[in-house]
């Protein structure tokens, strides 16, 4: 066992103790009442889950273990000469609680650079696809290839000990971050490079051998990769990925399972497929008002010809989050030191002046400022990754970080099955009759 998976099973062991004492003396304390409202509208504000990796605030947005983007950005190991974080050491953070240290990081690294081979089942699943199809469903259907390799299926399937089911799914989780580069550069370089692959570089960074292998060598463009794949890994337990991660997951489905389908919500465009949406719109935006930078009264036109089509603005609002995302800010800050010249990153921030009154007179809108996915695109688009479906494989690759970090703690923490009540409306209605009671089952 490495040292890394020992201290995770250490600190596996405090929780469940915690955890235990949690339920044993409060386990019928009541968090809060839930409404019929929240019922239909998605659960909105119903605690419902634990999720240990991190944490959102409406006003202040994301936490990972207690720390801001902003924190993190400062406090976590960065590579030689860069300025970024590296994810290889939020990794470390959301997985054992604490900040990692330079040789934390390193020894994940390499870890990961070992373990990154993909059987060639997988390149010929996705070669199976035509080409025209969207790079999300090949990056599912390549996780589910790989399902072959999974550790924990086969130890289950030989009648593992469910006290280790931890460990197996802890295996899965390093060996699926390895890969998932490999697979996705694999998808990027068959879809838009004529299937010029590239070979991993195993001297380099997770995020940047991704870079590499996508076909980036600029090192202003690794360096996005690295702050791109931190900011993107976890938005607390709520969210569609993360969710969905979870909940097939709670089943024992295996890691390689759950995550191909977090990652089939994740290609939702409410949610992951947002920031292709938002670089598609404001492309069109562009176009339609005959190139160059538009005004910010065109600006305003577009945006409201966009909502009277009865269209989001994509890249806009939150279900949580009730204020600027600080993974839009940590992109503007990020874009104010590499590229303020940039004229697609300019119409971004024009964009941000000039949605959210827009979005306020509606005056349903919860939340009219930006999220993460406002501001991804014009960043890659300045680097010449203009390829926009591809997007959010990127943020997939990312997410695996976050919602697999929290698999190793489901299982470590042995928590059940997911199975909440559900209801019909005949019986809302008879309910709010007082002709019958809810029930816990
Ligand atoms: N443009 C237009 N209308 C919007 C809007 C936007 N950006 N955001 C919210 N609204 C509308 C909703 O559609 C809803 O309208 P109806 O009552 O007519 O259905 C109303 O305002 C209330 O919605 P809400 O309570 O403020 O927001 P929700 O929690 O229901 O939805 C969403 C949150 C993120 C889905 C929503 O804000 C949205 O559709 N935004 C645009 C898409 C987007 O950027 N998604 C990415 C979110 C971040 C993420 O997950 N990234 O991966």
């Amino acid at each position: 066992m490495g040292y890394i998976k020992e201290k995770f099973k250490v600190k596996a062991d405090e929780l469940n103790a915690e955890v235990k004492d949690l339920l044993k003396n409060h386990g019928t304390t009541k968090i809060e009442d839930v409404t019929l409202a929240q019922v239909y509208q998605g659960m909105r504000g119903i605690t419902g889950l634990v999720t240990e990796t991190s944490l959102l605030d409406a006003n202040e947005g994301i936490r990972f273990r207690g720390y801001s983007i902003p924190e993190l950005r400062e406090a976590l190991p960065k590579a030689p000469g860069g300025a970024e974080p590296l994810p290889e050491g939020l990794f470390y953070l959301m997985l054992i609680g604490e900040l990692p240290g330079e040789a934390d990081v390193q020894y994940i690294s390499s870890l990961l650079g070992r373990r990154s081979h993909v059987p060639n089942h997988v390149f010929d699943a996705i070669e199976a696809l035509p080409i025209s199809t969207h790079p999300m469903t090949m990056f599912t259907v390549g996780i589910m290839a790989l399902q072959t390799e999974s550790v924990f299926a086969k130890a289950y399937a030989e009648g593992t000990n469910k006290k280790d089911y931890w460990s197996y799914v802890y295996e899965d989780t390093l060996n699926l971050i390895a890969r998932l580069p490999r697979i996705a550069a694999y998808i990027y370089r068959r879809k838009y490079k004529n299937g010029d692959h590239i070979q991993p570089n195993g001297m380099l960074d997770w995020a940047g051998n991704f870079a590499h292998m996508l076909g980036y060598s600029d090192e202003g463009f690794r360096e996005l990769m690295r702050l791109y794949m931190v900011i993107h890994a976890d938005h607390e337990g709520g969210n569609v990925s993360a969710h969905t991660t979870h909940l097939v997951g709670s089943a024992l489905s295996d890691p390689y399972l759950a995550f191909a389908a977090g990652m089939n919500g994740l290609a939702g465009p409410l949610h992951g497929l947002a920031n292709q949406e938002v670089i598609k719109w404001i492309l069109q935006m562009r176009e339609e008002l005959g190139g160059g930078m538009p005004t910010k009264e065109e600006i305003a036109a577009y945006v409201r010809k966009t909502l009277s089509e009865g269209k989001v603005v994509p890249g806009y609002g939150h279900a949580v989050l009730r204020k600027t995302d600080p993974r839009f800010t940590a992109q503007m800050e990020f874009a104010k030191s590499h590229l303020p010249n940039d004229e697609l990153v300019r119409i971004v921030w024009m964009v941000y002046e000039t949605v959210p009154p827009i979005l306020q007179e509606l005056g349903k809108v919860k939340n009219p400022w930006p999220n993460v996915d406002a501001h991804s695109g014009a960043l890659l688009v300045h680097y010449g990754l203009v390829e926009y479906e591809f997007y959010t494989v990127l943020f997939g690759v990312s997410r695996a970080l976050g919602v697999l970090a929290s698999l190793c703690w489901d299982r470590a923490l042995g928590l059940s099955l997911e199975r909440p009540k559900s209801v019909t409306t005949e019986w809302m209605k008879l309910f709010v009759n007082g002709k019958v009671e809810a029930s816990a089952e």
